[in-house]
């Protein structure tokens, strides 16, 4: 009996899956056929499959041409299943050839005539239309936006605003897009947009974009008022369209995989969580130097705020804030303290102090330690009693981290709302009431 093996995503399947499978099937007597995870594509660069893998799996099925499929879930894994189920043939289609050529050692390596005309990106392409988007801000994080968003397929960055038309045009020409220095006329060429100015200019601007009809992600922190935030919220709400902070922890899967373990029940009940980021910065720059909207906490708070809010929930009793300030009064070292029923919270952030920048959750059967940079979480560690007992999960984390966000934030522009619970309303309303809290109290001294 001949064994061929061929592998896939089979998203939104289609004739040239068929066919695949169907000239599969006919290089021998018995075809198995691996399906990829959601994470594995994740991790290969196909973040915007659309069917889950049981769709996927049910329509491979559905083709009648697969004697046995199974999972596939990581790039080692087709060498040893060759091995464990003893095949004799590997085949895919022709896009992919050369690149299996090492598994040449095991069996027989196929190329199939890819089908033409036809492929799942162009499929998603015509359930969604192309969305195009538009920066407003050409500072450090826009310039890593651009590159991030490409890799998201369904989205174009077309355009770009700054009131400093030489600012939007030098942007414009480095990126290949076109500088505005009208807003009225920017909004008239964007679906949607994503607002990188400094802080203060985000309430302003959110509500400008969601008046105009477009969709908004908004950096961190996306206000500083709870208050603000709610009624941005019920706008968008009222007018059909997303409104979604960009917080790149919050949207990226090793810190979703951190939350689903902290919750499991395997460190028991979360009783402390102790987030801390410090990066040191320039003593001259806008951050260290804006008496108003500078400083460590409005900066990084978000960040260190987030797995305390995610974790224990944002109906604490108590929250007291203690900073180290600079000359000019802003905060350059910041502690936020968290008081709920039964469990405590520190976030700490610094732009002029460094630290160990590290955030472990306590609970009563152990504890969970992720090492800097964890606001990027890619590994970390699960802790008990017996200092030997360590379980070590780990995830990918690719470039920036923000094409996990991008992603998620162009699914929900195309209805799904899957990814909603990983920053939901009201956990950016809480974020946004604690910075408000700072900045009533501690920030302003
Ligand atoms: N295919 C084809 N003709 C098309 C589109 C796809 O022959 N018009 C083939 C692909 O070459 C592949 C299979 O159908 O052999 C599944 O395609 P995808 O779902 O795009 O999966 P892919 O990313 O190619 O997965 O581990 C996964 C494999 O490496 C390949």
């Amino acid at each position: 009996m001949t064994k061929v093996i061929t592998y896939g995503t089979f998203d939104l399947f289609h004739e040239g899956h068929y066919r695949l499978l169907q000239r599969a099937k006919e290089l021998g007597d018995y075809l198995i056929v691996g399906v990829t995870t959601e994470e594995y594509d994740q991790t290969r660069g196909k973040l915007n499959v659309v069917d889950s893998l049981m769709t996927r799996i049910e329509n491979v099925k559905k083709s009648g041409f697969a004697d046995e499929v199974l999972i596939e879930s990581s790039p080692g894994q087709k060498a040893l299943d060759i091995q464990k189920y003893q095949v004799d043939i590997f085949t895919v289609g022709s896009d992919w050839v050369g690149q299996f050529d090492y598994l040449n050692e095991y069996c027989k390596v196929v190329y199939l005539e890819r089908t033409k005309n036809i492929s799942s990106t162009m499929l998603r392409a015509q359930k969604a239309s192309i969305r195009r988007i538009g920066i407003i801000g050409t500072g450090r994080i826009a310039n890593r936006f651009i590159p991030e968003a490409k890799l998201v397929s369904g989205l174009n960055t077309e355009a770009v605003y700054n009131p400093h038309a030489e600012s939007a045009k030098r942007f414009a020409r480095k990126w290949g897009i076109d500088a505005y220095e009208d807003l009225e006329a920017f909004y008239q060429a964007v679906d949607a947009v994503y607002i990188a100015s400094p802080h203060e200019t985000h309430y302003g601007y959110i509500k400008s974009a969601l008046g105009h009809g477009k969709h908004v992600l908004c950096e961190k922190p996306m206000v500083l008022e709870k208050a603000q935030a709610e009624e941005l919220f019920e706008y968008a709400k009222e007018r059909g369209l997303i409104l979604f902070e960009g917080i790149k922890t919050a949207y990226c899967p090793g810190f979703s995989k951190l939350l689903g373990i902290a919750c499991s029940g395997m460190i028991g009940t979360v009783r402390n969580v102790e987030a801390c980021f410090t990066k040191l910065e320039n003593p001259q720059n806008r951050e260290l130097v804006d008496v108003k909207h500078g400083g460590s906490f409005t900066e990084l708070g978000s960040y260190v705020m987030l797995p305390v809010i995610k974790l224990l929930g944002s109906q604490f009793e108590d929250l007291r804030f203690d900073s180290i300030r600079g000359e000019n009064g802003l905060d350059l070292f910041t502690k936020a303290y968290f008081r709920y029923p039964g469990a405590m919270g520190t976030a700490t952030c610094g732009l002029g102090v460094k630290s160990e920048g590290r955030l472990v959750i306590s609970g009563t059967l152990g504890y969970i330690v992720v090492e800097a940079p964890w606001w990027k979480t890619a590994y970390f560690e699960v802790h008990h009693e017996d200092p030997r007992d360590v379980e070590k999960f780990s995830e990918r984390f690719l470039g920036d981290g923000l094409r996990y966000e991008i992603s998620d934030f162009l699914s929900m522009i195309n209805g799904s709302n899957k990814s909603e619970f990983k920053l939901s309303r009201g956990d950016s309303a809480a974020l946004a009431g604690g910075m408000e809290r700072f900045l009533a109290g501690e920030g302003r001294k």
